[in-house]
């Protein structure tokens, strides 16, 4: 009896220690994209956030984001899979590709930056405030 009292005390913790831990997660994106610290994210400051992310991407600097780029940066291949192994296409590379000839510009980046940005501005006030940011919708 008392040992299954303490098993389901240790999953509701682990459970709860991940989501605070998830949440401090999206916590310090938020911080690092918050250039000005107000607390708000700007739609000028999520655009040079995505461009930021986007050089980080783009492995050669030939301002283009290969599939291939994706998958090394994102470290989307496990380690024990061959080196060109076929990886399957996350969601949200399909969303920037939006003309899908797995290739993404700065300007398809840009442009899924800013139906993210509405998708988290649920007051459509053109600012992310933290809540917007760490509250996952839907
Ligand atoms: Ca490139
Ligand atoms: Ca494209
Ligand atoms: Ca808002």
């Amino acid at each position: 009896m008392k040992k299954i009292l303490a098993i389901s005390m240790v999953s509701t913790f682990t459970l709860t220690g991940f989501l605070g831990l998830a949440q401090a997660y999206e916590e310090s994106r938020f911080l690092g994209i918050d250039r000005n610290a107000d607390n708000m994210i700007s739609m000028e400051e999520a655009a040079d956030y995505r461009t930021r992310l986007f050089k980080e991407y783009d492995l050669n600097s030939d301002g283009k984001v290969e599939y291939e780029e994706y998958i090394q940066a994102e470290s989307l291949r496990p380690a024990t899979a061959a080196a060109n192994s076929e990886v399957p296409v996350p969601d949200e590379y399909r969303q920037m590709d939006s003309d899908g000839d797995t290739v993404v510009t700065l300007e398809e980046a840009k442009a899924a930056g800013v139906e993210r940005f509405k998708a988290l501005d649920k007051n459509a006030d053109q600012l992310v405030s933290k809540e917007e940011f760490v509250n996952p919708g839907l």
